[in-house]
């Protein structure tokens, strides 16, 4: 059995490395048999269920788009087709999916409406990466499933703002990665982009800033350019239903009880010290007004932080009651991190409260505030994420930890069983240069393709019992130093295609110079879908 099992996998990998089949997340079993099948606009698509209506339409609009032509609906008639199929039988993992193609048709078949839509996002690779081409496609047998359940990418709109037609291209390209979550970092000290209708000025106010820093930290100037923008919650409904036809979760993020500079400006009050003028950072240039409270103008980490009183609980409760019914999502990120305690040192309000409740330090003042929120969002049937700042002064009861310090966070709530998402910025963080010398500026370090490809969500330091609280891992794309679509897209790709194996495929078949040969393809697509990508670099340090 096992020398069966070994033979089907070397059949599979000699598959994939062939000239014609390239796929990136690389499928956990291909093979490949000779010849081809075309495609052209008289083939049929044939669903079973209506359920699927969103991977044939997904096809369809790719097809569109980079071939010009769409397939006929309806019922084939003994011609080739394709055959999207809903097969209720035991297929182990959610998202398992089997690709099938033959002279008679094409069969995508899985248990779940996710499986079918992977299944769609394989079959668009076997496809050529050239405009226009002629639509021959190898004969394959794929049976796929991914490895984690959380295969996430953030973006940050605080830091740059980017409009909705661009959310969707960058969910549409998660969705050709088969990554199945969206973290969107929606507040920040920069600006608060999401609309609150009861408190209007939080992106009236809090959604713009004066000026932005030019060059690296701490600048070399200031801009003096009057920057931002918000979603409106129509907006945000609009963004959650696209990415939901493209079984894509969105994780919305509200930062507490740091990165709350936006907020402030908006309504002081909900600072410790309402009367004190927002402070610029040494060395930095400020444009207009520098007196009273200002959204911030340039990167870093801010101490005018959100005061643990009252009025803030029932302000934050008040966000929470209008964002919950914007996100299906049971995720709600409440962030956490780096939230300087010099304020709440000052500030004789907090160290009452901390005398009343029994804190010993400023860490399990921020750990009570955020324990506070999740007792909240917990009664609306949601769990929270924060990032592994959390854990300092203790973890709330049953929260979920993004360890992007290293591993450490993750490892640390694993053993305490606590669900974790990895995104250590030692391999994920793609605001980081993927080149040496940078080539562009970035906000430095330095992460080769090669290094994210080479990342193991899952820390040996863990048992194999605790491994199972890791969910999955997640890039993050922190925009200080991200201005534009143009240049989200060249830090994203081409480190996007190996962070997708990472998660997607198995442990056992990860191989960089396999990967490399697939690359190759990938790397076409990447043109063929107008993305100008950042250059391949194999060094790791
Ligand atoms: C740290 S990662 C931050 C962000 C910055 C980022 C820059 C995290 C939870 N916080 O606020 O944008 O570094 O790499």
């Amino acid at each position: 059995m096992k020398k069966v099992l070994l033979l089907a996998g070397m059949l599979a990998f000699a598959g994939i490395a062939g000239a014609q089949v390239n796929i990136v997340p690389r499928p956990v079993s291909l093979t490949e048999t000779s010849g081809t099948v075309s495609l052209n606009s008289n083939t049929v698509v044939q669903m079973n269920s209506e359920k699927l209506q969103p991977s044939a339409d997904f096809l369809n609009d790719y097809l569109e788009q980079y071939y010009g032509f769409m397939l006929k609906k309806g019922r084939a008639t003994g011609k080739f087709h394709i055959q999207l199929s809903l097969k209720v039988d035991k297929l182990p993992t959610k998202g398992a999916y089997s690709l099938d193609v033959n002279d008679a048709r094409v069969l995508i078949q899985a248990n779940s409406v996710e499986g079918v839509f992977y299944g769609v996002q394989t079959f668009i690779q076997l496809l050529p990466a050239e405009k226009n081409a002629a639509l021959k496609i190898a004969k394959v047998h794929v049976k796929d499933e991914p490895r984690f359940a959380y295969r996430g990418m953030h973006l940050d709109v605080c830091r740059h703002f980017f409009p909705v037609s661009y959310l969707k291209k960058y969910i549409d390209y998660l969705a050709l990665h088969k990554m199945n979550y969206f973290h969107w970092h929606l507040t920040d000290d920069q600006g608060w982009r999401i609309e609150i209708k009861k408190y209007p000025k939080l992106t009236e106010v809090g959604g713009y800033r004066n000026g932005t820093i030019i060059g690296h930290f701490p600048g070399t100037g200031n801009n003096n350019k009057h920057y931002g923008g918000y979603y409106t919650q129509e907006d945000v409904k609009e963004v959650v239903a696209y990415a939901a036809k493209r079984y894509i979760t969105v994780v919305p993020e509200i930062e507490m009880p740091g990165h709350a500079s936006a907020a402030i400006a908006a309504y002081p009050e909900l600072s410790c010290f309402p009367e004190e003028s927002t402070q610029a950072p040494k060395g930095t240039v400020w444009a207009g007004d520098t007196t009273g409270k200002h959204v911030q103008q340039t990167w870093g980490v801010f101490p005018d932080v959100f005061a643990p009183t009252e009025k803030t609980f029932a302000f934050l409760q008040d966000v929470v009651d209008e964002v919950i019914p914007l996100f299906p999502s049971k995720y709600f990120h409440v962030g956490g991190d780096e939230c300087p305690k010099d304020n709440w040192k000052r500030s004789a309000f907090c160290q009452q409260l901390m005398k009343e409740k029994g804190l010993k330090d400023e860490h399990e003042l921020q750990s009570y505030f955020i324990n506070r929120m999740e007792k909240y969002i917990n009664k609306k049937g949601k769990t929270i994420i924060g990032w592994d700042e959390i854990l300092e002064g203790g973890l709330a009861p049953n929260a979920i930890v993004m360890s992007w310090r290293g591993e450490e966070g993750g490892i640390e709530a694993a053993k305490q069983k606590h669900q974790v998402i990895m995104t250590p910025g030692s391999h994920v963080y793609f605001d980081h240069s993927q080149v040496k010398p940078d080539d562009s500026l970035t906000i430095g370090g330095f992460t080769s393709i090669r290094k994210v490809y080479s990342y193991e969500p899952v820390p040996k330091e863990l048992s194999a019992e605790n491994a199972k609280y890791v969910l999955g891992a997640q890039a993050n794309l922190w925009t200080e130093y991200i201005p534009n679509t143009n240049k989200i897209e060249y830090q994203v790709f081409p480190r996007m295609g190996a962070l997708s194996e990472v998660l997607w495929s198995p442990k056992a078949s990860r191989n960089w110079d396999d990967f490399n040969v697939r690359l190759e393809k990938q790397l076409q697509r990447y043109k063929l879908w107008g993305v100008q990508t950042g250059p391949v670099v194999a060094e790791m340090k």
